[in-house]
């Protein structure tokens, strides 16, 4: 297909303001009725046809303000209907189509899982429902009546508010109608069937507004939906104190279901989840679990402000809602943990997905301007970069300045579908700040690297930065333009104490430096001794610094540096330098300073110990391949990270082993943070204590495995155990299958654990794996934890040299394609990185990815990371 241009956007030539539903469910033949009242759109084109999108529908009927349709008077395929000449300015369609739920494998549109109905309409789900201008900017209130046996779907939901429900007389069935009064796109649409058990709550919003909460789920399952219902209250209540911001309905529904293309969606007022980011229990969710329930929850919530009240005028917007949304649910869990803890999970997470993204062939700009296939646009560089240009926006105009910006976009745009435009708008408006350089943030790909030098005079009592900035050049764009970097920045005197910030005689507030121009120098007055520079506090800019500091410097800001983000990266500086220097020449490393830091953090009793973890854990192999940036070999990786992990356990052994032991849990499992952070501290320490093996580290493993009252310390000891050639291996993966079979959430780990092994025969065990039964090629979240965990955690077998890791991927991607496009095509993301490995394999990732590409038949999602891929 030909790419879709952002340059091309056009307002829709018709309108539609009211959208009345009318579905009978049935598993093979479900009837969709929806009478569409149309409108010219006075901002369109003289004359347009009217032209609705369609994706593989079955028409049965059409009428306009009630008379049939001649055959004559439109044209309808599969995926398009076209009224050459509608009838009038403002006209009533009636459209009858039959949709087949169970023979929908993508998990778009209308489908089942696990027996019950379900929707997912975003990006462009709603057209394989019933013909409609399925685009964000056509906004209409939706009315929907659900009728179906009561026996197979006794709960019947939809948008809105219930307003009328009950037994079809003389029949098995039943309905019900809901009614939204917001306007919303399509895409925003939801109905959910089944026999589902309820959880309810309420809550009463600051201005007294009753609401009545919901969370469904499958028979049997509601005591594990506790923690997902706090989460919620929580996050309501948080929107109101954080950003003035209420929820607007009666009702706020919540579905899990078991079959789902990503973590949930945030229809209005049924939210749908995958039942991963709703159901836990100690016995079975870990607190990475915890943690991700409550930032999906919150996330899912808040778009209901940003992204539902305010929506996105077209696709290419996708960060106004997404950026922003997944900025404000950090922001929340910050508040509801640890903040340094938070911000440092955050960063990792974004070097590890955006950043090898940004600097590989399918990297593109926060806002891209051209689109094959918009499903594989829910990138990180979507979300967690635009996350990262909001907080960038924040740093630069300040707590009361980015309040007053947001408050004006609401007051502003509120109804209305809106652009990165005018959200830069309001933050100026408000401020009086000029954002145009600042917008290149969504316009240019690539992270920008920033070069610092040092210099100290101290006769003159100054400190002067040099700072460069550049941006590499991407896929479509050589070269660009300096940008506004907001490098907040501390100078650490030899005392450890932050010196004075001044230039000239204005003091630096907050200590942010705002870098606009290729090259830069900050002269800084009144500086007595020779201080440290800590770079990028709170890595208060996306971007990659090179700052020249040396191994003492970095140990000295490990010990020292207020700022706690910069503490951590000191240490993981100082890793990373030797790890590279290991995974290069295989030549021994000397991390005697490193030693003495991380024993250091592990002796503070002052520091939270979710942070001591953090520190002390070292960085991923993901990480050191980015930073050798190519001809990487991943075996040489592992070999120098193994290496330098054990010099750390034995070094750090005693420190360790009184770690182990001084964390025992005082009571049951709680997942709250400090409880979290201890289980994380301790579980690192019994990581470390079996890097080589040993039958005391081993033992001690095994008895945690065995002993464990909850998964996360359960997990954890089977983890170490996995990772080590050891019997007590199968033993404890064959004990923990059995244990929780049942249980097909807890089988995901089972798999991940398995599919992450840098072992030689892991290829071997993956294969034999998918014809376990517990696994399913039709389900999403199964392939994501076998096939997925291997292609995008396990960079030694992935990338055997043999290339049968490649191979593999590319099979299953191929296999996968016909029945689950959207789930292939990330599945075949994790090529992403291919360029920089050493030649050998890069051969065989650029061979699996050609014998992909020439495929015939391809969907479009899997042919446009293909191409893209190899491009
Ligand atoms: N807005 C949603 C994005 C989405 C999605 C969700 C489920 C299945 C398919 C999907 N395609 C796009 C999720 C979010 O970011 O909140
Ligand atoms: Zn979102």
């Amino acid at each position: 297909p030909q790419p879709i241009r952002l340059a091309d956007y056009r307002p829709p030539e018709w309108l539609v303001d009211k959208v009345d539903l009318d579905f009978a469910l049935h598993p093979t033949q479900a009837r969709v009725t929806a009478r569409l009242a149309l409108r010219r759109n006075p901002k369109g084109t003289q004359g347009a046809p009217v032209i609705l999108d369609g994706d593989g529908l079955t028409l049965v009927r059409l009428a306009i303000d009630g008379a049939p349709l001649a055959g004559s008077s439109f044209e309808a395929g599969p995926d398009r209907l076209t009224l050459a000449h509608p009838p009038a300015d403002s006209f009533t369609l009636e459209i009858e189509t039959l949709v087949d739920p169970t023979a929908n494998t993508q998990l778009m549109g209308l489908y089942r899982s696990s027996g019950n109905y379900c929707t997912q309409c975003e990006p462009e789900g709603f057209r394989r429902i019933t013909y409609f201008p399925d685009r964000p900017d056509v906004l209409a209130v939706y009315t929907t009546r659900i009728e179906a046996e009561r026996e197979e779907a006794p709960i019947l939901l939809s948008n809105g508010n219930l307003v009328e429900s009950g037994p079809l007389p003389g029949t098995t069935r039943h309905y019900a109608v809901w009614q939204d009064p917001w306007p919303k796109p399509s895409y925003l649409f939801a109905l959910v069937g089944g026999k589902l058990a309820k959880v309810a709550d309420r809550f009463v919003t600051a201005s007294g507004r009753e609401v009545e909460l919901g969370i469904y789920v499958e028979e049997g399952k509601a005591e594990r939906a506790g923690y997902a219902m706090d989460a919620l209250k929580r996050s309501m209540r948080w929107d109101e104190t954080a950003f003035g911001r209420e929820y607007d309905l009666d009702v706020f529904n919540i579905v899990a279901v078991s079959d789902f293309n990503m973590g949930a969606m945030e229809n209005k007022g049924l939210n749908v989840f995958n039942d991963k980011y709703v159901l836990a229990s100690p016995q079975v969710a870990t607190d990475a679990d915890y943690s991700g329930i409550e930032g999906v929850i919150a996330h899912e919530y808040f778009h209901n402000w940003t992204g539902n009240r305010i929506t996105c005028r077209d696709w290419f917007q996708l960060c106004l809602k997404e950026g922003l949304t997944v900025f404000r649910d950090q922001e929340f869990s910050s508040d509801q943990r640890s903040r340094p803890v938070k911000r440092i999970a955050d960063v990792r997470a974004l070097k590890a997905a955006q950043f090898s993204e940004d600097s590989g062939p399918l990297a593109h700009p926060v806002r891209p301007q051209s689109y094959r296939e918009i499903n594989n646009f829910y990138t990180a560089t979507v979300y967690e970069k635009g996350a990262e240009v909001v907080r960038m926006l924040k740093t630069l105009l300040g707590e009361a300045g980015f309040r007053a910006g947001m408050d004006l976009y609401f007051q502003r745009h509120d109804g209305q579908a809106a652009t990165i435009e005018d959200f830069a708008a309001a933050f100026a408006d408000a401020t009086g700040r000029d954002l145009t350089q600042f917008s290149l943030w969504y316009e240019q790909s690539g992270t920008p690297v920033v070069t610092v030098k040092g210099s100290y005079d101290a006769e003159a009592r100054t400190y002067r930065l040099d700072v460069s900035q550049a941006v590499p050049p991407t896929p479509g764009q050589p070269t660009k333009a300096p940008m506004v970097i907001p490098l907040v920045v501390g100078l650490v005197g030899p005392n450890g104490d932050d010196l004075p910030l001044t230039l000239g005689n204005t003091v630096v507030e907050r200590g942010v430096l705002e870098l606009t121009k290729a090259e830069q120098s900050f002269v800084f007055t009144g500086i007595d001794a020779r201080p440290v520079p800590s770079l990028n506090r709170g890595f208060s800019a996306p971007v990659n610094v090179v700052s020249g500091l040396t191994a003492d410097e970095r140990v000295f800001l490990a010990a020292h540096d207020a700022d706690p983000f910069n503490r951590f990266d000191a240490l993981q500086g100082l890793a990373l330098g030797l790890l590279k220097e290991g995974a290069r020449a295989g030549a021994p490393v000397a991390p005697e300073a490193l030693i003495g830091a991380a024993r250091n953090i592990l002796a503070n009793t002052a520091l939270d110990p979710a942070f001591k973890a953090q520190a002390l854990a070292l960085p991923g192999e993901g990480e050191i391949a980015r930073e050798l940036a190519a001809d990487v070999d991943p075996d040489a990786i592992y070999a120098a990270r193994k290496a330098l992990k054990s010099a750390l356990g034995n070094a750090l052994a005693g420190d360790l082993a009184q770690t182990y032991g001084a964390l025992v849990a005082a009571g049951p499992f709680t997942p709250d943070a400090a409880s979290a952070g201890r289980r994380s501290l301790r579980n690192l320490a019994l990581d470390y204590l079996a890097v080589t093996a040993s039958a005391e580290g081993i033992a001690r493993a095994a008895a945690q495995f065995e002993q464990a009252d909850n998964m996360t310390d359960r997990l954890a000891a089977l983890a170490v155990l996995v990772q080590h050639d050891v019997p007590e291996r199968e033993r404890a993966l064959a004990a923990f299958y059995e244990r929780f079979k049942a249980d097909a959430l807890v089988i995901d780990k089972w798999f991940i654990l398995q599919a992450q092994i840098a072992a030689s025969d892991t290829l071997e065990r993956v294969k034999g794996l998918m014809a376990h039964p517990a696994f399913s090629l039709g389900n999403p979240n199964r392939v994501r934890s076998l096939v997925g965990a291997f292609a995008a955690g396990n960079p030694t077998q992935f990338n055997r040299p043999d290339g049968a890791g490649h191979a593999f991927v590319a099979d299953v991607v191929l296999t996968l394609d016909p029945k689950n496009p959207q789930v292939a095509s990330r599945l075949l993301s994790s090529f992403k990185t291919w360029r920089q490995l050493e030649p050998v394999r890069r051969a065989s990732a650029e061979a699996a990815l050609r014998r992909v590409a020439d495929t015939p038949g391809l969907s479009a999602d899997v042919s446009d990371i293909a191409t893209r891929a190899l491009g």
